[in-house]
C-alpha cells in the first residue's frame, strides 16, 4: 500500500495512505535507496510502500521508498560527507528570511536559492517580521529585494504582527506541496499557527542572548492544508552546507551566471579570473550583482573536487 511520510524523527514516522489513514511506522531490514548516503533513508514528503502490521493500533512497516521526483539536502551537521534530506517531492519553497531578530545573510540565502536550483524548485523569498524594521533595515530589505527580483525569484515582505503580506503567501499555497524553511525564530511555526490556526504548533520568543532562536520545531513535519495543499514546517538551519554539487555545475545555479556562461571563452570556465569571461564582463557591467557574484566564489570555495 502506498502512503505519504508527514513525519520523521529519525527512528519512527507518521504516514497516511490515499484514504487519509495515519499510520505510524517503522523500517524493517534494510532499505534498497537510490544510490546516496543520507543520514535520514527516509524524509518528510517521501512517498513509501507499507505494511500494515497492526489495522488498529495504527502501526506499520515501511519496506520501500518510491524514486524522489526531487528534494532539498544539505550537508549532515554531524558529518560533512553525508547528506541530510530536509524534504521531499516539493513543489516550492518558501525561504523565511529576516532582516534583523535574526540577521538572515546572503550567503545562507543563495545557498539556500542553490539547493533547491539543483532540482528546478521554484524558491520564494519571504521576509518576516517587517514590523521590526527600522530605517535600515528597510534600506536593505529593498536593495534584496531589488537583487533577487531582477534575478528571477519572488520576493514578500511579510509581518506577522500587523499581517503585511500574509493574504499573498496564502494565495500561493493552494495544491501544492510547499516547503518552509530559514534561520530558527524567522517565525515559520508562528506563520502557519496565524494562517492555520488549527495546527495550534509550538513557538518561541528568539534568545536574546545569543539572537539566534532555540529551535523550537525538532522535527520536519507535514501539514494538510485547505484546497489540497500540503506544507511542511521544519527546524531551523543554522548553516546550509550544499552537497551533491561539483564546482563545475555550481554557475548553472545561480540564474544570472547561467545566462551569461555560454559566452565564456573556455568552456570550462569557473569565472575566477580566467581571460575573456562573459560572467566578468557582465559584472563589470553591472549585469550580475556583486554580492551574488561574492557569494558565487565562497560557494566555490567550499566545494571539494568530486564532492559528491
Ligand atoms: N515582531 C515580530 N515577531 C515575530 C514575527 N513572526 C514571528 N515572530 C516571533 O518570532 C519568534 C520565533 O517564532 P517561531 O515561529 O517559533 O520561529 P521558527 O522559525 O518556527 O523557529 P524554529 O522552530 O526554531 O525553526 C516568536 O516569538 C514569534 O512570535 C513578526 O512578523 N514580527
Ligand atoms: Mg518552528
Ligand atoms: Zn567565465
Amino acid at each position: 500500500m502506498k502512503a505519504l511520510v508527514y513525519k520523521s524523527t529519525g527512528s519512527w514516522y507518521i504516514v497516511k495512505n490515499s484514504f487519509g489513514k495515519q499510520y505510524n511506522a517503522r523500517i524493517k531490514g534494510v532499505l534498497k535507496i537510490d544510490g546516496i548516503t543520507s543520514t535520514n533513508p527516509i524524509a518528510v514528503g517521501d512517498e513509501v510502500i507499507i505494511e500494515i502490521e497492526n489495522e488498529i493500533e495504527n502501526t506499520a512497516t515501511i519496506i520501500e521508498v518510491c524514486t524522489r521526483k526531487n528534494y532539498v539536502a544539505r550537508q549532515s551537521p554531524h558529518n560533512k560527507r553525508q547528506h541530510h534530506i530536509i524534504a521531499s517531492n516539493l513543489a516550492q519553497s518558501l525561504l523565511f528570511a529576516t532582516i534583523t531578530n535574526p540577521v538572515t545573510s546572503t550567503g545562507f540565502i543563495d545557498r539556500f536559492l542553490c539547493s533547491c536550483e539543483m532540482f528546478h524548485i521554484p524558491a520564494v523569498i519571504v521576509f518576516n517580521k517587517s514590523d521590526l524594521y527600522k530605517e535600515k533595515d528597510v534600506e536593505k530589505f529593498e536593495q534584496l529585494k531589488n537583487i533577487y527580483t531582477t534575478v528571477g525569484y519572488k520576493v514578500i515582505l511579510t509581518s506577522l504582527i500587523n499581517g503585511n503580506g500574509i493574504e499573498e503567501i496564502k494565495n500561493i499555497l493552494s495544491n501544492k506541496t510547499t516547503l518552509l524553511s530559514g534561520h530558527s525564530g524567522v517565525g515559520k511555526s508562528s506563520f502557519l499557527n496565524i494562517v492555520f490556526p488549527e495546527l495550534n504548533l509550538r513557538t518561541q520568543e528568539v534568545s536574546s542572548w545569543s539572537g539566534k532562536g532555540l529551535h523550537t520545531t525538532t522535527f520536519a513535519e507535514m501539514f494538510d492544508i485547505k484546497d489540497e495543499g500540503r506544507i511542511i514546517d521544519t527546524p531551523g538551519i543554522r548553516e546550509l552546507g550544499l552537497t551533491g554539487i561539483t564546482k563545475q555545475e555550481l554557475s548553472g545555479y545561480f540564474p544570472e551566471i547561467k545566462a551569461e556562461i555560454s559566452h565564456c571563452k573556455f568552456n570550462n570556465c569557473m569565472h575566477i579570473n580566467e581571460p575573456a569571461c562573459a560572467v566578468k564582463n557582465a559584472l563589470q557591467q553591472g549585469k550580475i550583482f556583486e554580492e551574488r557574484y561574492i557569494n558565487y566564489l565562497k560557494i566555490l570555495d567550499t566545494i571539494k573536487d568530486n564532492n559528491y
